[in-house]
């Protein structure tokens, strides 16, 4: 495929520090100002539990951009911004309390498996943090087993994960 062929991207968004709604909605303006990708539209704001993780509650989203970067040029914009909205790594703490998470969900129908990047992301389908706003966007998506995207959210909602659907998230 040509590299400047545009793709759909889609990105979750997480942030459980801080002012976590005024950043996912700087956040997507962000995303829709980075050069060869332009914001398609996203989902509700919904409030959840940290899923294996501690700290406080959880605000989320996913967004659909339409991007012309390759894989890894698109990886390095997402973490640029979460460098500028405050983002830190603390040293062999995984899954630590962060200002903003930018993750590649999928890149088109793109396969990645390397060091940097795994597409589509390898833990998608087991957070209901991650298939509830993406059901709105795409309500008929089927997991690689071939479950529906909404019974998966029901059968996740039911072993436990706690979420609920705030509101609209718009860019400023
Ligand atoms: N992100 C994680 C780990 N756990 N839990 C919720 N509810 N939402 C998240 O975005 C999240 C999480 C790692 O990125
Ligand atoms: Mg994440
Ligand atoms: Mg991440």
């Amino acid at each position: 495929m040509h590299p400047a062929h545009p793709r759909s991207a889609l990105v979750g968004l997480g942030a459980n520090l801080g002012d976590a709604r005024a950043t996912l909605r700087a956040a997507l303006r962000d995303l829709d100002q980075v050069p060869g990708c332009a914001l398609l539209r996203v989902s509700a704001l919904w409030g959840s539990a940290p899923v294996d993780a501690g700290g406080p509650d959880y605000c989320n989203a996913v967004a659909e951009l339409r991007s012309t970067l390759a894989p890894h040029a698109l990886l390095r914009a997402l973490q640029d911004i979460e460098q500028r909205h405050g983002r830190v790594r603390p040293a062999g703490l995984r899954n630590a309390p962060r200002t903003l998470d930018l993750d590649l969900l999928c890149l088109g129908d793109l396969r990645v498996d390397d060091e940097q990047l795994s597409l589509p992301h390898p833990r998608m389908h087991l957070r209901a943090f991650v298939l509830a706003p993406l059901a709105e966007l795409h309500p008929h998506w089927l997991l690689p087993g071939g479950e529906p995207i909404d019974a998966a959210v029901r059968r996740l909602r039911a072993e436990g994960q706690q979420l609920h659907r705030i509101g609209a998230l718009e860019p400023d």
